[in-house]
């Protein structure tokens, strides 16, 4: 079993002039390129929370190389993190991408010492994040990213996968120690007490913000997430499937940085993913040139996320039908006995708890993106306060509801039936 390491010896941090030399050393790439070190140009474009990301072009192509740093890059040297996330990103690139290449950049290289990935340059993809926030729509995304988590999510579970290779996934990715704790306590634990990093848009979050500490439910939730969290190794999950993490065109779609990935709970990643767009969906207001500008877009991030959900449970379902090879609900206690409605009441049941588990972790990847250490540019881009303190509120209410109320929530129509009515609704207060 793979064990924490130390900063290996080699390891050296790329700037823009290393890395050209660095890909021109590569010798797959160099028909990609098309040419040496000194017909190559570097820039480095980061702007995640944790990594370095270089672009690097050439004549004729160009590539991307995703350097982890020994720390948290959005806190500094302070927090230390182990290298070793590269390794655990790479596994989880090569796993999904025998799965749904078309889903993923292309990956051309890894290189443990120094914990970075060299991947395809995805253009002209841009990070969804950005073009919710420009109020762009993009007709396939649902179906993409609904499909990627369905075939991803039941491949990688007990449902389809060889037992004796789950377990010793399961194994290898549980090392991924350090990005589980960020998650165990950014999305979980600090939200809840006054955990040093937190932060809010002051004054107008400071009442709901605090709330948050002497609300009962609300804590026995988030705690009950993160037993979910810790507890259930159901699937290799990505960890975190936020609209960062999404590349898109008109036409395409691409998931980019698992590195938080490890055998976790499914709806840990459908519920980010919902997240994400419910947290666009709340910022429109703040978006917006004049009142109601964004309501029509605010209903396709809706049906959006609808469809994720929709087109993820019709996938899912077919997989269960067809490609249940795995250790649970064997075939032969059910379809080789006759009894196809068994299989199928079975089916509805896990998908129950499912949703149930997708809404609480969505209620909590909202919490968390509102008063914790790390925000979102969807509401951070709304630079007026009150307003952008108006459209957190909402949103953090939404999250609320989500967490303390899953399991009573039908259907992803009631989610997005109470999106709306919060949104109408509940102002500052
Ligand atoms: C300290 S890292 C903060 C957040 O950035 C990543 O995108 C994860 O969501 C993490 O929680
Ligand atoms: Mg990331």
């Amino acid at each position: 079993m793979r064990r924490e390491e130390a900063q290996p010896a080699g390891y050296r941090p790329l700037d823009v002039e290393t890395v050209k030399a660095y890909v021109a050393g590569l010798s797959q790439l160099s028909g990609r390129l098309g040419g040496g070190e000194g017909q190559l140009t570097a820039r480095e474009v980061g702007d995640g929370n944790l990594n370095l990301v270089f672009i690097v072009e050439g004549p004729t192509g160009s590539v991307v190389v995703k350097q982890a740093l020994p720390y948290v890059r959005l806190v500094g040297d302070s927090w230390p993190l182990p290298l070793s996330r590269a390794f655990f990103e790479w596994n989880a690139l090569t796993r999904q991408a025998a799965i749904m290449p078309q889903r993923l950049p292309q990956i051309f290289h890894f290189d443990e010492t120094n914990a970075l990935v060299v991947m395809e340059y995805l253009t002209p993809h841009v990070i969804l994040r950005k073009e919710l926030i420009a109020g762009k729509r993009f007709p396939h995304l649902a179906e993409h990213i609904g499909v990627f988590l369905a075939e991803t999510l039941f491949r990688t579970s007990d449902f389809h996968m060889e037992t004796a290779k789950k377990k010793s996934d399961v194994a290898l990715f549980s090392d991924n120690v350090a990005l589980c704790a960020i998650t165990e306590n950014l999305v979980f634990t600090d939200p809840y007490f006054d955990a040093p990093l937190n932060r809010w848009t002051k004054p107008g979050l400071d009442r709901a913000a605090l709330a948050l500490r002497s609300d009962r439910a609300v804590k026995i939730a988030a705690q009950e997430m993160l037993h979910a969290f810790t507890a259930k190794s159901e699937a290799l999950v990505h960890g975190d499937l936020h609209t960062g993490s999404i590349m898109v065109t008109q036409e395409d779609s691409r998931v980019i940085d698992p590195e938080f990935a490890f055998y976790g709970p499914m709806g840990f990643d459908i519920g980010a993913l919902i997240a994400n767009l419910l947290l666009a969906y709340f910022s429109q207001e703040g978006h917006e040139a004049e009142a109601g500008g964004r309501d029509d877009y605010g209903e396709w991030l809706l049906r959006t996320t609808e469809s994720v959900w929709r087109i993820f449970e019709a996938r899912f379902r077919d997989l269960w039908r067809s490609e249940r090879t795995g250790i649970l609900y064997a075939r032969s206690l059910f379809e080789d006995q006759g009894d196809l409605s068994g299989a199928e009441i079975a089916l509805s049941r896990f998908l129950c708890g499912l949703f149930a588990d997708t809404t609480g972790f969505a209620g909590a990847k909202m919490i968390r993106r509102l008063v914790g250490l790390a925000h979102v540019e969807d509401m951070e881009a709304i630079a007026e306060e009150t307003r952008r303190a108006a459209c957190e509120a909402k949103a953090l209410a939404m999250g609320r509801e989500l967490l303390v109320n899953r399991g009573r929530l039908s259907d992803i129509c009631a989610v997005t039936s109470l999106a709306r009515s919060i949104r109408r609704e509940k102002g500052l207060s």
